[in-house]
């Protein structure tokens, strides 16, 4: 392994705290683009430098430079957000965006297509609302993700609490974002980051908090997990999980996803200072030379787990306890009404793929502009690029559904189509390898006759896509995964259990779509006639031996 530290830690430690020459990149004119370093501090400020993959080979042979722009992510704790802040995301993404706002995995949103022009207008209208994107993006702690609806019940509403507060506890406290962005005042020689340092951490850090028996969030892919643990008096604590990811290399086998491992039970109280203890461990014992291996996964790897959960005891003087039983039931949305604990109600949509835009036959964003302006509760994203209208009183139940249906936000879909995910992938993200957003609508019709056609139309079957191995919609967990190998071909990856437990393992490498849907037909043939009572489709692959279960993340087996 490469032992010279990587130039991005360099970056980071002549940056004045996330300053670097932004204001500088931002002035130049002659450039839709910012000088490299800044293209790197970019990101810790939410935002990242982009071309349009589409128009790269007609513009290079043109002898123009790329068509470049930028998609910035917003921080959205818990994916909450007001009618008022809706019709603001709304509006600039018309104005300022490519007229389209794009739901994440992380329970936030994105814009895409912004010009640098644009671009410090759009962080100041967004922040006119209080939603900023500090920490979007870069080498410190993300989005937490908690389960999208705090109302549901009282316990839904303490957790989701504290999931703000870790948001808060773990957000750098750099004032650049201030100074450059918002004209704030400049400190001088003020500024430092009492948990992060000059350096920050070596890589992204996740977190999310999880309440069974809803696996929402997929806890175990994040490098810090929270889960929930409610006895008859409400929450008495949280399972603590450390060394979650999905991030993956084709080819390089010292890389792989990861499942995060148990650290123990904590009391709520305890949930801070566990919380910073698992990243100062992170920020000091992560690896800062290669940016494959910087991950908290492989932090906990080379510490060993033992001496991984010493350490986070040591640091933040908390004795973790033996962990509690937890079950957990499914991953993804529920979709519909359900009533809340208050007695309002809320209703998940289901938004293929997350893209909230207007095209001939869907109207979703005239439709949520609609909504937004009569919904006096508020919006949450979920963690897997859908929207929740929450907290409607019963006589606007009617109004809201109305206005859904009509602008096809609330349509007849198969349960298959509700519980795929795909990531942005093609035009704008570089590091696809193959289509995923634009593909997966075409390609679920497809698997959708298939599962038809050998008699099993209700199937539930978790199937992710992603452009590369980078697991951005979090394919390594579901019970089909298709992982972007090269342009159309994917990898297909099975035995997920479709609760966000066990992770999927290599069945086929560099399909077609064609072979794809060969493979599948061939596989819905033998569930439909094999499987056991209630045998979802991932527990099928492996009793019947198709595939041996992942024991070991370690083995080499996504490539
Ligand atoms: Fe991701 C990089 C999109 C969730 C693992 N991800 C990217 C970039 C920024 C590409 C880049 O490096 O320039 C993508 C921007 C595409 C675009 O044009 O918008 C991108 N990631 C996304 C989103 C928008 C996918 C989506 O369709 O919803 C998700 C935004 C989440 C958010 O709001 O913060 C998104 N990314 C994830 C997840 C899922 C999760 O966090 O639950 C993962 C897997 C979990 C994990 O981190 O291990 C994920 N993204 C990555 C990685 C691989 C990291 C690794 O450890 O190897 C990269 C590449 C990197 O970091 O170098 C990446
Ligand atoms: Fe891009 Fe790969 Fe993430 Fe998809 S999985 S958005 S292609 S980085």
């Amino acid at each position: 392994m490469d032992s010279k530290v990587h130039a991005n830690e360099i970056i980071k430690a002549g940056s004045n705290y996330l300053r670097g020459t932004l204001r500088e990149s931002m002035a130049d004119e002659l450039t839709g683009a910012l000088d490299p370093a800044d293209a790197q501090l970019s990101k810790f400020h939410g935002f990242y430098e982009q071309d349009d993959r589409d128009l790269r080979q007609e513009r290079q042979q043109k002898l123009l430079e790329p068509y470049y722009s930028f998609m910035l992510r917003a921080r959205l704790p818990g994916g909450i957000c007001t009618p008022r802040q809706w019709l603001t995301i709304d509006s600039v993404a018309r104005r300022l965006g490519n007229g389209s706002i794009r739901l994440t995995t992380r329970q936030t949103f994105q814009y895409h297509g912004i010009l640098k022009r644009n671009l410090k207008h759009l962080i100041q209208e967004i922040n006119s609302v209080m939603i900023d994107s500090i920490g979007g993006c870069g080498d410190v702690n993300r989005n937490v993700l908690c389960n999208p609806n705090p109302v549901q019940s009282k316990l839904h509403a303490e957790v989701s609490q504290w999931a703000r507060s870790i948001s808060e506890a773990l957000l750098p406290k750099t004032r650049a974002y201030h100074e450059i962005w918002l004209d704030g005042e400049r400190v001088e020689g003020g500024d430092s980051e009492p948990l992060y340092g000059e350096t920050y951490l070596p890589r992204k850090f996740k977190t999310a908090v999880a309440i069974p028996p809803s696996n929402d969030v997929d806890v175990y892919t994040n490098d810090l997990g929270f889960v929930a643990i409610a006895e008859r008096a409400g929450l008495v604590g949280f399972n603590v999980l450390a060394g979650g990811g999905m991030g993956t290399t084709h080819g390089d086998i010292s890389t792989y996803p990861r499942l995060a491992d148990e650290l123990g039970l904590i009391a709520p109280e305890q949930v801070i200072a566990v919380a910073q203890a698992v990243v100062a461990v992170q920020r000091d014992h992560g690896n800062r030379c290669s940016r494959r291996h910087a991950r908290l996964k492989y932090t906990v790897e080379s510490m060993g787990i033992e001496s991984f959960r010493r350490e986070v005891e040591r640091r933040s003087d908390v004795t973790f306890q033996p962990p509690r039983p937890v079950s957990f039931q499914h991953q993804g949305d529920r979709y519909g009404w359900v009533e809340g604990g208050d007695g309002n109600w809320h209703l998940t949509l289901y938004i293929e793929n997350g893209r909230v835009t207007d095209v001939p036959d869907a109207q979703l964003m005239t439709g949520m502009r609609k909504i937004a302006r009569l919904h006096q509760g508020d919006f949450r994203i979920t963690p897997n690029q859908n929207l929740v209208v929450a907290g409607v009183p019963e006589k606007h139940k009617e109004r809201i559904e109305a206005l859904a249906r009509h602008h096809g936000l609330l349509r007849s879909r198969s349960r298959l189509r509700l519980n795929s995910i795909a990531c942005v992938a093609l035009p704008t993200c570089p590091q696809a390898m193959a289509e995923a957003e634009r593909c997966l609508p075409e390609l679920m019709t497809e698997i959708e006759q298939l599962a038809a056609s050998h008699g099993l139309p209700d199937l539930t079957t978790v199937i992710r896509m992603t452009g590369c191995p980078n697991g951005c919609a979090r394919p390594y967990v579901a019970e089909i995964g298709l992982v972007g190998k090269g342009p159309g071909s994917y990898n297909l990856m099975l035995g997920g259990d479709g609760r966000g437990l066990r992770l999927n393992r290599l069945y086929r490498e560099n399909l077609k779509q064609a072979g794809i849907l060969q493979e599948l037909d061939r596989l819905f043939k033998r569930y439909a006639g094999e499987r056991l009572d209630r045998e979802s489709f991932g527990d099928f692959t492996l009793r019947v031996g198709l595939l041996p279960a992942v024991l070991d993340s370690r083995e080499g087996f996504y490539d």
